[in-house]
């Protein structure tokens, strides 16, 4: 038996749709690298976490023999693979990603007439998720024929080789090039980080929640500004009214001027001009909004 590692691994996508983002993502959270010779792996300079260089569908399987702690993954090939093999002990999503955006459609050709899945009975469907389709079809009661191809699975029907797809679409335009329409969603899917269902070590577990913790933070750094402002100590029911924040702010009193204080304020990043107009209006003045990078809860 080889030694217990003492380095956390997480997989991402080598290259593709998730490459990119899953590494910025992996940077904004604090982690720095070097890449290996042969570009599968990167080394984590500052915290003793790995990066595995890998194909989105060999994600799943690695988190569950353990070869890795975590990985980055888009929920359509997590619950393919967790469908496909029942029984097996899965991955569980412990954050979703917010990028990776897309869902999976039953599309048709622009002519044919559609009103309900009931339409799709005996037909043909291309797809490469027979599992998500095959569990989708039995929960619509519809008996239809799976065809399972590993790409061009939208110039299926015009080779004959399939009368209707289910396929990942996002902004629709590949649908649209192939004289398709959408007509049902199968899975709505976006990044997410997966854990290994296997126990971990005290030392990988504590690395895995501090790296957990961290991906949180930078994620929602994203989803929040940093208001600031002065006011009299008067309006400050009036501001807090207005604030588009769930938490209360911190408030200061200003030196040597116990009626006027200075408010800090976390607040969703819908925060707009109209939100500072609004406040200016209820007696706010030098007001300044920040992005904020980091969040440790
Ligand atoms: O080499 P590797 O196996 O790692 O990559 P891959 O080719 O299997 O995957 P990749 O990089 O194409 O996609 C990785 C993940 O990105 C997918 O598993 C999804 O979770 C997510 N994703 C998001 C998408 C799309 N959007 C997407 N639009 N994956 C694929 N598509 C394809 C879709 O299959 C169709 O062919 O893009 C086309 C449709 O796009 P639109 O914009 O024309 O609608
Ligand atoms: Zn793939």
């Amino acid at each position: 038996m080889s030694a217990p590692r003492d380095r956390l691994r997480i997989a991402v996508q080598k290259s593709g749709r998730l490459a990119e983002t899953s590494l910025d993502l992996l940077r904004r959270a604090g982690l720095s690298f070097r890449a290996s010779r042969d570009r599968l792996f990167l080394f984590g300079d500052n915290l003793p976490i790995d990066v595995l260089l890998v194909r989105d569908d060999d994600i799943p399987g690695l988190l569950r023999e353990g070869s890795c702690e975590l990985g980055m993954v888009g929920r359509n090939v997590l619950d393919e693979q967790s469908l496909a093999t029942p029984g097996v002990v899965f991955p569980k999503v412990v954050s979703t990603l917010g990028f990776g955006r897309c869902h999976l459609a039953i599309a048709v050709p622009q002519e044919m007439p559609w009103g309900s899945p009931a339409d799709l009975e005996g037909l043909r469907i291309a797809t490469s998720y027979p599992a998500l389709l095959a569990a989708w079809l039995a929960r619509e009661g519809v008996a239809a024929e799976v065809v399972t191809l590993n790409g061009s699975v939208e110039i299926a029907p015009r080779l004959g080789k399939a009368d209707v797809i289910c396929d990942l679409v996002s902004t629709g335009a590949t649908l649209q090039a192939n004289q398709l329409r959408e007509v049902a969603t199968v899975l709505d899917s976006e990044a997410v980080l997966a854990r290994t269902p296997r126990a971990l070590s005290p030392l990988l577990a504590e690395l895995a929640e501090r790296l957990q913790a961290r991906i949180d933070g930078a994620l929602s750094g994203a989803q929040v500004r940093l208001l600031m402002l002065q006011a009299p100590r008067s309006a400050l029911a009036d501001i807090t009214r207005l604030l588009p924040s769930r938490q209360a702010p911190s408030v200061m009193s200003l030196d040597g001027q116990p009626d006027q204080i200075s408010v800090q304020a976390l607040c969703h990043r819908s925060l707009d001009w109209s939100h500072l107009e609004a406040l200016r209006q209820v007696g706010a003045r030098g007001l300044m909004v920040m992005a904020v990078d980091q969040v440790l809860a």
